[in-house]
């Protein structure tokens, strides 16, 4: 089989010469292909692992003072969900909420607002990034999302964290971000019940990843080795979208 071989190292170089464009085209008869799909993973591995060796794995992101907030924090995004369910909720100040927590957990369960408020919280200050051009500092405070996963059972070697949110949208992040000291659960922004046009009932709030990794409105979470995509990354923005 070596001329076989060969071949596709060959091919293989040509592939990565072409970069994305030929990645994009779709072709059926490679994606049939099992060494094919194998190249896709171990490159999709490789940009993740060094992705993980550009900053320390627990590099902090800067944290702020009072004097340093924003005065007016931007909402982006959906600000209000129209979905009936999120509607229901609201209309019964979300006593009926539960959030979901599934996937590769030791015990699929779900959590009432109240459940989620009993647990030790932290508060932080620091910088939102959006995209499209703007960065505001603001204080969001809520549950240790690393604390969280560990109390919820999470298999920590598992390689993503999904998550659904009250308007179609959703994100995925790897395990060490979500395990990373800054990650938090947010219940609150500036001592406060999060607004709605800041993700109530929760968002996950991560300083060290850029706007649209932070789901608002969330309504479930899971953990899994499959790949779950969001809904810009999906369209092209850099899943990992971030530190
Ligand atoms: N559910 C949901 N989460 C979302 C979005 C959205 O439209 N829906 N927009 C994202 C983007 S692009 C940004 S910049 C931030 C905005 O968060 P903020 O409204 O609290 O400023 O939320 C992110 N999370
Ligand atoms: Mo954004």
């Amino acid at each position: 089989m070596p001329d076989q071989k060969n071949g596709r190292r060959r091919f293989l170089q040509r592939a990565l010469a072409a970069g994305g464009a030929l990645l994009l085209s779709g072709c059926d008869q490679l994606s049939r292909s099992n060494w094919f799909t194998r190249m896709l993973d171990s490159a999709e591995k490789l940009t993740f692992g060094a992705q993980r060796l550009l900053l320390p794995r627990k590099a902090m992101a800067q944290e702020f003072t009072a004097a340093d907030l924003s005065p007016d924090f931007r909402s982006n995004g959906t600000s209000n969900p129209a979905n009936p369910l999120y509607q229901a909720l609201a209309a019964n100040r979300f006593a009926d909420y539960r959030l979901q927590v599934g996937g590769l957990v030791a015990q699929p369960r779900t959590y009432s607002l109240d459940d989620l408020k009993a647990l030790p919280s932290r508060t932080q200050i620091t910088r939102h990034d959006c995209v499209e051009g703007w960065s505001a500092i603001g204080k969001w405070g809520g549950v240790s999302f690393g604390s969280f996963l560990r109390q919820v059972g999470a298999d920590l070697s598992a390689k993503y964290v999904g998550f659904k949110c009250a308007d179609d949208y959703f994100t995925s992040i790897d395990m060490p971000t979500a395990l990373h000291p800054q990650t938090v659960l947010a219940l609150t922004y500036d001592g406060q019940p999060l607004p709605p046009k800041y993700g109530f009932p929760m968002k996950l709030r991560m300083p060290t990843k850029l706007g649209y990794k932070n789901p608002k409105h969330i309504q479930a979470i899971f953990v899994t080795n499959t790949y779950p995509g969001g809904y810009w990354e999906d369209q092209g923005y850099n899943w990992f979208g971030g530190s």
